[in-house]
């Protein structure tokens, strides 16, 4: 029997024989883990995961005026090629290694200059306010897009309900860095854990999302299960995944991008078609899944196109604070 629970999580074990589920679950880690090299068979895994509903569904209201109409790229796109250093370099590495994250039981704290810190779990996150489904464009400073459907809330809801002090300037945002559970945690691409940032207002701007599902279902550990940001308006570094800590802090956060290299990713990391990476330009991109011989690229728009947040920005110099 199908029993929706109250904060519309359907647990694949309530549609599936226990037995069944596990055992097809080991059969699809398998796949993905014991016929590593191919691509093909960690597309099929993924496909397999997503028609047999391995995630758990997660339901949530579409809310049409977060949306963009663009075409929404495959799934299998969006869980086979990710950025997830934590399970390494390469594209298709979350894919292949981040079956090992336990993404339950898991707790977010939130501290530092808060009236009311809190450890929530899981469950306490998805009640906190009703979850939206907003189809987001995500640029990675790399040059690339997705068009994704995210389930979330607005971190605002978070804000008001932990109190910031008045000396909360900047919210950092820390990921699980665990080296039983992420084997890219063991080299040294980065320093670990995981930091990203942002102003508290940039937080507050109702467009930042705290994210717990995408496509109908909760987020695959690929993703950043299983809670992460997604921020639309900046590069795509900025929305940290598997999130653990959230602080609230006077001084701006030292984020990991820019530790490792200062000159190329700076703290605010707006998309801006006007601001080169030394190393490229980021007047274009592609499109995932547009990448046909003949698919031409698209203009990088500014704020991604999300000019709602420009307000957040005014009076300040964009190529000097990018
Ligand atoms: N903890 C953590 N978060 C991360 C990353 C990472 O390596 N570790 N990569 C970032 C980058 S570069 C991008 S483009 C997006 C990719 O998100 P997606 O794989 O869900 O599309 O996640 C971001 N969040
Ligand atoms: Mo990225």
């Amino acid at each position: 029997m199908l029993i929706k629970r109250s904060d519309g999580l359907i647990l694949p074990s309530d549609i599936t024989p226990r037995a069944v589920f596990e055992s097809r679950r080991g059969f699809i880690r398998q796949l993905a883990v014991g016929g590593a090299a191919s691509a093909g068979l960690i597309e099929m895994a993924g496909r397999e995961a997503f028609a047999q509903g391995l995630n758990p569904k997660l339901a949530a209201k579409l809310n049409p005026a977060y949306s963009a109409l663009d075409k929404q790229t495959a799934y299998k796109d969006a869980t086979t090629y990710n950025n997830f250093y934590e399970f390494g370099t390469d594209k298709s590495d979350p894919a292949q290694y981040a079956g090992t994250l336990k993404p339950r039981p898991w707790t977010v704290s939130i501290e530092g200059e808060v009236k009311k810190p809190m450890t929530l779990d899981l469950d306490a996150l998805l009640k906190l306010a009703p979850l939206e489904e907003r189809v987001y464009r995500l640029r990675c400073v790399e040059g690339w897009s997705m068009v994704i459907p995210w389930i979330g809330y607005s971190f605002a809801e978070i804000i008001k309900k932990v109190e910031p002090t008045g000396n909360a300037k900047y919210v950092e945002f820390i990921s699980l860095a665990d080296k039983k559970q992420m084997p890219g945690v063991g080299s040294r691409v980065l320093n670990w854990p995981y930091v990203e940032g942002l102003r508290i207002d940039e937080a507050n701007h109702p467009l930042a999302l705290l994210t717990l599902g995408m496509y109908g279902e909760t987020l695959p550990n690929q993703n950043g299960a299983p809670v992460r940001m997604v921020l639309p308006w900046k590069y795509g570094f900025k929305s940290a995944k598997s999130i653990v800590k959230i602080r609230f802090v006077k001084e701006q956060p030292r984020t990991a991008w820019n530790q490792a290299a200062p000159a190329e990713y700076g703290f605010y990391s707006n998309v801006n078609p006007e601001v080169d990476h030394p190393r490229w330009s980021q007047a274009s991109e592609r499109r995932i899944g547009e990448d046909g011989f003949l698919a031409r690229k698209r203009k990088t728009l500014m704020f991604n196109g999300y000019s709602d947040v420009a307000s957040l920005y005014s009076g300040m110099d964009l190529k000097k604070f990018f």
